[in-house]
């Protein structure tokens, strides 16, 4: 029987009888998961098994209020009844063909997002991180043909801190060691700057005829949701514009309303060369990313030359497409800027000794809680669980603020409540 394999262990292969454990039980749950799951992550000790609008609840049946949202993944709330019914209708009919042929999807998909969003041309991959490559691979390629920059010279500049995924590329533009450390050697051609620092991007381009493209997020993410000064969305424009280099616009995570616009350049009315999108771009059903560009520099790519097994397939476009609509026709990105607006207000309130930062935009925020304190943001999520709020910790003083953007005042203020007492709470 091809199943009879042995494995290192020695024992058979194959479809074995699962363990027993009570799946009710969060310890049981976690502790298998972490058996037989790699340990890339450190999740907070929740167990999740159902999603609705704001809400998740645990396997033992406690609700939560959702807080990060699959790192806004998830802005048009959890099983959003519109998704689930493009899922569904579709999932019957055509689910994935390979770019082989064409669809009657993907066009009518193409059609939509280029339109919404103002550019010529969509190229659909998968997962953010996918959308970056394709998007320096796009950058390199329009610099050897139209920039004519000589053979394997192309470089790329990112901004410290950036964070656009996991994979090689990614991590050697990154500045961050826990991304870093023992995953060498780096991709070559990758120049990395400060952040939210005009003079040294017009430094360096100035300087370097064979810089491609500058890629970077309008507001930063995983650093801890950095907004940068006014105007820098507009002088990285300026400055591009100004020494022929295309603007990789990385709107993974600020993109598709979370910041209280459809794109966070939008804030500054500017438009980048190259726009990439993900996580929302589902509504949290599938992983689905796009780049978005014209065609001066998408068509540098020629067929055959780029692509992957599931970009773009039918499933994908018809979720896609529907859960743009829902951002659009429910007004997610004003609901996010009113909400973000009540949200910073409330959080001011919070003493300084114990929180010495709120930042952020739209529905994009974090609180900094004050390192002279005796306790972490760790510790400060974990009580928020317990009083019914789930947030996730990062660089162990930040607390990232995310709900889904179809949240409700009322349902707001319950949430800043919760913060509120929680964290003073910790008040000795
Ligand atoms: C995880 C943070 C959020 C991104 C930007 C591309 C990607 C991401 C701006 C890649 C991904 C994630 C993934 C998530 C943690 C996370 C994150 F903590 F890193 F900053 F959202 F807050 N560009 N961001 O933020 O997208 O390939 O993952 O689809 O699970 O590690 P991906």
């Amino acid at each position: 029987m091809s199943q009879c394999i042995l494995n290192k262990k020695g024992h058979q292969n194959g479809i074995q009888k699962l363990e027993k454990i009570n799946s009710n039980q969060t310890k049981d749950v976690i502790e298998r998961e972490k058996k037989f799951g790699a340990h890339n992550y450190d999740p907070i000790p929740v167990a999740l098994t159902k999603g609705k609008g704001v809400f998740v609840w645990d396997v033992e049946g406690k609700k939560y209020y959702d807080f990060l949202s699959a790192y806004s993944a998830v802005n048009q709330g959890h099983c959003h009844p519109k998704i689930t019914e493009a899922v569904k209708k579709q999932v019957d009919t055509l689910t994935l063909t390979s770019r082989a042929f064409f669809t009657d999807a993907l066009g009518e998909y193409a059609e939509f997002i280029t339109k919404l969003f103002g550019y010529d041309k969509i190229l659909p991959v998968n997962s953010g991180v996918e959308a970056g490559e394709t998007a320096c691979k796009i950058a390199r390629k329009w610099g050897y043909l139209k920039k004519k920059i000589p053979n394997d010279q192309a470089k790329i500049v990112f901004a410290e801190g950036n964070y656009w995924g996991r994979t090689m590329s990614a991590i050697s533009s990154s500045t961050d060691p826990t991304c870093r450390d023992c995953y060498g050697p780096f991709m070559p051609g990758f120049i990395v700057i400060p952040y939210d620092d005009e003079e040294v991007l017009e430094e360096t381009l100035k300087n370097d005829p064979n810089i491609c493209a500058f890629m970077v997020e309008p507001i930063q993410g995983e650093a801890g949701i950095v907004v940068p000064k006014p105007g820098y969305l507009k002088r990285i424009r300026e400055i591009c514009t100004k020494y022929n280099v295309l603007w990789i616009d990385d709107e993974v995570q600020t993109g598709l309303g979370r910041t209280g616009k459809l794109l966070g350049v939008h804030h500054e009315n500017v438009r980048p060369d190259i726009v990439c999108l993900g996580k929302a771009l589902s509504g949290g059903m599938m992983a689905i990313s796009a780049v978005l560009a014209d065609d001066e520099t998408i068509l540098c790519i020629k067929p055959g030359e780029h692509g992957s097994t599931y970009g773009g397939n039918p499933l994908s476009c018809k979720v896609a497409t529907a859960a743009l609509k829902v951002i659009l026709e429910e007004d997610l990105c004003e609901n996010a800027k009113k909400l973000g607006n009540i949200l910073m207000e409330d959080l001011k309130k919070l003493p300084k000794e114990l929180v010495c930062e709120v930042r952020g935009k739209g529905l994009m925020c974090a609180i900094v809680i004050n390192e002279k304190v005796g306790f972490t943001a760790t510790d400060v999520c974990i009580k928020l669980r317990d009083n019914g709020l789930l947030a996730k910790p990062t660089h162990g003083d930040i607390i990232r603020l995310a709900p889904p953007l179809v949240m409700t005042e009322v349902q707001l203020k319950v949430c800043t409540n919760i913060l509120l007492k929680t964290i003073n709470s910790f008040r000795i």
